[in-house]
């Protein structure tokens, strides 16, 4: 039995060594026959010399990597892919933000893009949940060359869709009919005698309620003693005749939604927490006794305006399954200019 097994053992090490080559110089490339006749001419070409040159926007444009050669990968963060890779050129003609985003491609896409040093400006594996990829908010400079390789994980390749276009920063309506934070415009040094919870005084925290089925409020970013800080909303929720709670939110940049515990500032921390946005629905589901209380906390993943600036808010919305209703009906753009 043990002679079967190293026997077994051997013919599974040597099926799997005749899979890599043992030499320390590349083979030659081996001849292949590139597809032909791809519609729109939008085939990505095989290398970065002969990537195949669009001018921005691509809308729609599609191709596949079944067929061509592996000559790259990055790491972002998985490693050692053996996919075959297609090359995509621009030179946009000014400064911009832009999206590269293959939702909708047929296999686990990865993407990547270099200027024209060739050094790597971003890469994404799995943006979204089937494995496909998204380069978001990519700044580029205008009359600089880039290089756009479509590569995939693992070894896999296929079909794909890409659209290239300009970044578009969420923004989110206030539902109608929402209960409004109504918080203080935010300022360097602001001081949250609003919500801010523990972090404003861990005795008698300010804490905000939530009692209505949708509530939209704003966080963000000042500067405080001279260094980042983040606006943090902490609320008081009663649990509903269900014992389930649920709230959907969503928000213009990525946001916690935290779930607090024990319910005591020398002691509390995060239970449970969901990211939210930015234009990303999340959801967090939290359970408990009918009629207790919940310790709720929305407030940025970051500490620091995400464009330098000292002072930066930004919204987020709450869909929750509270049967109440706002009693005032004011409009998110007039409870704003009160602020500003
Ligand atoms: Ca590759
Ligand atoms: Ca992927
Ligand atoms: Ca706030
Ligand atoms: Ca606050």
């Amino acid at each position: 039995m043990r002679k079967l097994l190293v026997f077994a053992l051997m013919l599974t090490i040597a099926g799997s060594a005749m899979a890599f080559d043992l030499g320390n110089q590349a083979g030659d490339k081996p001849v292949i026959s590139y597809p032909q006749n791809v519609p729109g001419g939008r085939q990505g070409g095989d290398t970065i010399l002969d990537a195949v040159a669009v001018t921005l926007p691509v809308v729609n444009g599609t191709g596949t990597t079944a067929g061509y050669t592996d000559d790259y990968d990055e790491v972002c963060p998985y490693t050692n892919s053996t996919s075959p890779d297609v090359v995509y050129t621009f030179t946009p003609g000014a400064d911009a933000a832009i999206n590269v985003d293959l939702f909708g491609s047929a296999y686990d896409t990865k993407c990547y893009m270099y200027d024209e040093n060739l050094a790597l400006v971003a890469c994404n594996d799995d943006f979204y949940s089937d494995y496909t990829s998204l380069l978001e908010n990519v700044p580029v400079v205008g009359g600089v060359q880039y290089f756009v390789v479509i590569d995939g994980y693992g070894g896999d390749f296929g079909d794909y869709l890409i659209n290239i276009t300009e970044f578009e920063p969420c923004a989110l309506e206030c539902p109608a009919g929402a209960a409004i934070e109504g918080e203080p415009a935010l300022a360097n040094d602001y001081v949250d005698n609003h919500n801010g919870g523990c972090n404003t005084d861990p005795v008698n925290g300010p804490f905000g309620i939530i009692d209505t089925e949708l509530y939209c409020g704003t966080t963000g970013f000042f500067l405080a003693n001279g260094g980042n800080s983040r606006d943090t909303d902490w609320f008081l929720i009663e649990m509903p005749a269900s014992g389930v709670l649920e709230i959907t939110g969503d928000a213009e940049l990525a946001t916690y939604m935290f779930e607090l515990g024990p319910q005591d500032c020398n002691t509390a921390g995060v239970i449970q927490n969901v990211i939210m946005g930015p234009c990303l629905e999340a959801t967090i589901v939290i359970t408990g006794a009918p009629g207790s209380t919940v310790w709720f906390w929305v407030g940025p993943t970051v500490f620091a305006s995400p464009d330098g600036s000292d002072v930066f808010e930004y919204d987020y919305t709450l869909l929750t399954n509270l049967a109440g209703v706002a009693t005032e009906d004011h409009s998110w753009t007039d409870v704003k200019s009160l602020f500003n």
